[in-house]
């Protein structure tokens, strides 16, 4: 018997996935734009660490200029009701650009927003601004997770927000820009694992040398981030990394490799990866379930990110 994508999201099924993330974005998605607005607002300021501004060179930022200066100009009242729009996915143009863009630029859209509203450029939340029972109930759910698990809660909010039509049309891809300089090449080693694949794999993510990754998955590998559907073939997977990778450090900690049916491997790596917002301040906790194909290429890899620090020890044996 041989694998199918479907049957490999399920390798090493008793690893523990934080799934208090998609829970938590899916109350905060019930509240009024307001409540939300307010509620973001809180979270990103009590959260005690600080976007690194050079993270901005991670985000193609020439993207949202034009959308940014058109917001900055116009009054505290339309500029409200721009950020109600998007955290309401109304129909308006700036709501579909705004979705147009990857998740990095996204983000800096809103960090240059949040730079804006301290400043008295953009409309802040008004002072005194009392959440609703539900949104403070939200407050709190986020206030227990862990820094890494705060972040993808915000990351994952504010990649969901603006427009896009229900019925799938292809996501504007970002014009074709130079290549961003590949960065010296460290050498990794996992703890258990010796695999020339995944040390690789390592390796080349952290050079953001995309198609030296993208190499070594089969043709029709795929690859699934924490809580997506897998993105299928090195094309789209090339195209994903290049949006999204850019600046990530990868710090792979331990690891287990075993055969599986039909000479397959199947390979499980523990550890943190930091993003260039925030640099080394937060290690974000993670597993990478690897299933390589007789000929050693990546059929499948998911992205985890983990329940607990304790998940970082939890090679899958015990279940
Ligand atoms: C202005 C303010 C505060 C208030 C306003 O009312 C509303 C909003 C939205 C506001 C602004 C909020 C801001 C500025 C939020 C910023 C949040 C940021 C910068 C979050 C960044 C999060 C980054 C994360 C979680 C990165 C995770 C990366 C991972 C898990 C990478 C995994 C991968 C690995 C390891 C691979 O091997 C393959 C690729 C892949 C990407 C899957």
């Amino acid at each position: 018997m041989s694998f199918t994508i479907e049957s490999a999201r399920s390798i090493f099924p008793g690893t523990q996935v934080a799934n208090a993330i998609p829970a938590t974005v899916e109350s905060c998605n019930q509240l009024s734009a307001e409540d939300q607005l307010a509620l973001l607002w809180f979270a990103y300021t009590e959260m005690g660490v600080t976007i690194t501004p050079a993270a901005m060179g991670a985000a193609n930022m020439v993207f949202a200029e034009k959308t940014l200066t058109q917001i900055k100009q116009m009054s505290a009242i339309d500029q409200t009701q721009v950020m109600c729009d998007l955290v309401n996915h109304s129909d308006t143009p700036i709501c579909r650009t705004y979705s147009s863009f990857g998740t990095n630029v996204k983000l800096g859209f809103w960090y240059q927003l949040g730079e804006w509203m301290k400043q008295g450029i953009v409309a802040p939340i008004p002072e005194g601004y009392e959440l609703s029972a539900q949104a403070s109930d939200v407050l709190q759910a986020i206030r227990q997770l862990e820094g890494g698990q705060q972040l993808t809660v915000l990351q994952n909010i504010v990649v969901n927000m603006g427009y896009a039509p229900t019925v799938s049309t292809q996501k504007v891809k970002e014009p074709v820009v130079p290549p961003k300089d590949i960065a010296p090449r460290t050498k990794v080693s996992i703890e258990g694992i010796n695999n020339l694949t995944v040390l690789s794999y390592m390796e080349n993510m952290n050079a953001f040398d995309f198609q030296g990754a993208v190499a070594l998955f089969a043709e029709d590998g795929a690859l699934q981030p924490p809580f997506q559907e897998p993105i299928l073939g090195q094309e789209n997977i090339l195209v994903y990394m290049r949006e999204e990778c850019y600046g990530l450090k990868l710090i792979p900690e331990r690891g287990v490799s075993e055969p599986t049916e039909g000479e397959f491997t199947q390979i499980k790596v523990t550890g943190k990866v930091q993003t260039p917002w925030f640099g080394d301040s937060v290690g974000i906790n993670l597993a990478w379930r690897f299933l390589l194909n007789p000929q050693g290429k990546i059929f499948f890899v998911a992205i985890d990110v983990l329940a607990s620090p304790q998940e970082l020890l939890n090679m899958g044996f015990i279940q």
